[in-house]
């Protein structure tokens, strides 16, 4: 019998996202997402030995960052799937791309997003709560300020740090955009890869493409300063390049999303 991995996420977090997509890519690696509301995920997540989520426990082992997640999906992966490129040196670009996004991009526009979207509680019980178990959808209310508060100070989030984490995300998508100004189709070689995928979602929550695989709210139900500003980053060359690659790259795994009514 085929083991089925469990993936245990946030709805919301674009690091979900990027493992989600890279194991819904695949043909034939079963999975279920669990998903929880923080910060009881930790219940979870701690007895593993780690903290945040993604995390993607598989028959031999448990993987607790998006990177570690995407390299093991690489060796389970046929050819024509890989998201690693064979050549050395283009390997090693795809991983320093993936690295700088991960440890820049995901931290910036996080602290950017939330910021808005943590004013709106009810848009949050939307996102929080979607497929996590009754118990815990339950407690929402409750836990709202700790969690509020929680993230806040744990991802530094205020009125300034935003405006500049929103900043610094204009200046990555610039960076992007150059890269892709001699007319390539994808960030390294000519195929799609870990660079690319890790870009695309990392970046969702400043583009919102209506492929995203968690949940995000339409555009029309947030705040009309951050539309305005999603506007801007979705009009540059690396806002578009991420928008068609959630078009053309973005497929679901059926089972993972029905998934949730078995947990
Ligand atoms: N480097 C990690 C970062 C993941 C991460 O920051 N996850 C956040 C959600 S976006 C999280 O789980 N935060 C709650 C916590 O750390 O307990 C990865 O790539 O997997």
């Amino acid at each position: 019998m085929t083991f089925t991995a469990r993936l245990i996420t946030f709805r919301i977090s674009h690091y979900c996202e990027k493992a989600r997509w890279a194991l819904d890519r695949l043909p034939n690696f079963p999975y279920v997402e669990e998903c929880h509301l923080p910060p009881l995920h930790r219940l979870k997540t701690t007895p593993l030995g780690g903290n945040s989520v993604p995390v993607l426990i598989t028959e031999n082992a448990v993987f607790k960052d998006s990177a570690d997640i995407l390299k093991h999906i690489d060796q389970k992966s046929p050819p024509g799937f890989k998201l690693y490129p064979e050549s050395l040196a283009l390997r090693h670009e795809v991983e320093q791309l993936e690295a700088q996004f991960n440890h820049q991009l995901g931290v910036l526009i996080r602290q950017w997003g939330y910021f808005h979207a943590l004013q709106n509680r009810t848009l949050m019980q939307q996102m929080w709560c979607d497929r996590v178990p009754t118990w815990e959808r339950s407690l929402f209310s409750s836990l709202f300020p700790l969690t509020r508060y929680l993230v806040h100070s744990r991802y530094n989030v205020h009125r300034k740090s935003a405006l500049i984490a929103y900043h610094q995300t204009q200046q990555i998508f610039a960076a992007v955009s150059h890269h892709l100004s001699d007319g390539r189709r994808y960030l390294v070689g000519d195929c799609f890869s870990a660079a690319d995928l890790a870009f695309a979602s990392l970046s969702s929550p400043g583009l919102v493409p209506p492929e995203y695989g968690g949940c995000f709210p339409e555009l029309n139900q947030l705040p009309d300063d951050m539309i305005e500003q999603i506007q801007t980053l979705r009009a540059t060359a690396a806002g578009k390049y991420a928008l068609r690659l959630y078009r053309q790259e973005r497929r679901r795994n059926k089972q993972a999303m029905d998934g949730h009514h078995l947990i």
